[in-house]
């Protein structure tokens, strides 16, 4: 078990629950919880037993309220430039995973907090969540993702008026925008999280790896490669002998039993 200075990590069974765990900072993301969540997803990513992971927030206030402001307030320019500030959040972290993971948003998720949830492959939210790009207010920009994935989540409208106004969004229009998939009642979020994420990880894993990767294609290219990826990679499941099982113990109607290969 490694052990994590702004991290809980735990599992439960094949999901692997992963906490932010600054609530003072109301877990604002600095660069060591980036590498700490680089190093935590990283591991489960490599543990053929761990085969879905839930990201929440420790404390009942907020999931993340955004990068460290504090740690990058007098941050000079070039060393933003020099370092590519952000990148390694899509090169090391959001593109690096494989497996499914979900973001179960307890509270605030604003700026690179709202970015973070958006990377996961969906999102759970409390009744309470509270989303936003309130970057404009500190005179910047979304770094992380936040114009595009918000405006592919929630379109044109929406996207511009959080980012110009910097408002939030609630749980109730989030999900009625297709931001979240679903809302639940704070007191629930985290059993319910888990639930889900125990439903996927009782799939076959490379099924589990295919859905996700196909579904991914769909926001990286057109329709038309979109559809050839996704039947190159459904045909590439038919070798599989989790195809053959989960056929027969359709056929048998028995539950499958998931090799993995
Ligand atoms: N970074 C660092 N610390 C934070 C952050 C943050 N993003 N958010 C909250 N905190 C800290 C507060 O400073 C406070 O610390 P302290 O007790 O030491 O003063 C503690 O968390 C509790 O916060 P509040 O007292 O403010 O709690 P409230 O309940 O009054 O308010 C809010 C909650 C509304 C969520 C409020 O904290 C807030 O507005 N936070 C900032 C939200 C925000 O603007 N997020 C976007 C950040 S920008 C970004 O993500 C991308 C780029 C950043 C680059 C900056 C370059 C200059």
């Amino acid at each position: 078990e490694t052990s994590y200075e702004n991290l809980l990590v735990e599992q439960h069974g094949a999901v692997t629950l992963v906490r932010l765990n600054r609530p003072q900072a109301l877990n604002a993301l600095n660069s060591a919880v980036l590498e700490e969540l680089i190093t935590a997803f990283a591991a489960f990513e490599a543990d053929p037993t761990q085969r879905c992971a839930v990201l929440t927030g420790a404390g009942e206030k907020a999931f993340a309220a955004g990068a460290d402001i504090k740690e990058m307030a007098q941050k000079p320019a070039a060393d933003f430039y020099a370092e590519d500030t952000f990148s390694r959040w899509t090169s090391h972290f959001a593109k690096a995973v494989r497996k499914p993971w979900i973001a179960a948003v307890n509270g605030f998720a604003l700026g690179g907090g709202c970015e973070l949830a958006m990377m996961a492959d969906f999102i759970i939210a409390s009744d309470t969540a509270r989303f936003g790009q309130p970057e404009i207010k500190l005179g910047i920009a979304p770094g992380m993702g936040g114009s595009q994935r918000l405006a592919r989540a929630v379109g044109k409208a929406k996207a511009m008026e959080m980012c110009l106004t910097g408002r939030m969004m609630g749980a109730q229009e989030a999900e009625q925008s297709g931001l979240v998939a679903r809302v639940v009642p704070l007191a629930n979020l985290l059993d319910e999280a888990l639930k889900t994420a125990a439903e996927i990880a009782a799939m076959s894993p490379l099924a589990a790896i295919a859905n996700k990767e196909m579904v991914q294609a769909a926001f990286e290219t057109t329709l038309d490669q979109g559809l050839l990826i996704e039947r190159r990679i459904f045909q590439v499941l038919t070798a599989t002998q989790d195809r053959l099982e989960g056929m027969a113990a359709f056929i048998e109607k028995r539950p499958a039993v998931w090799q993995g290969k």
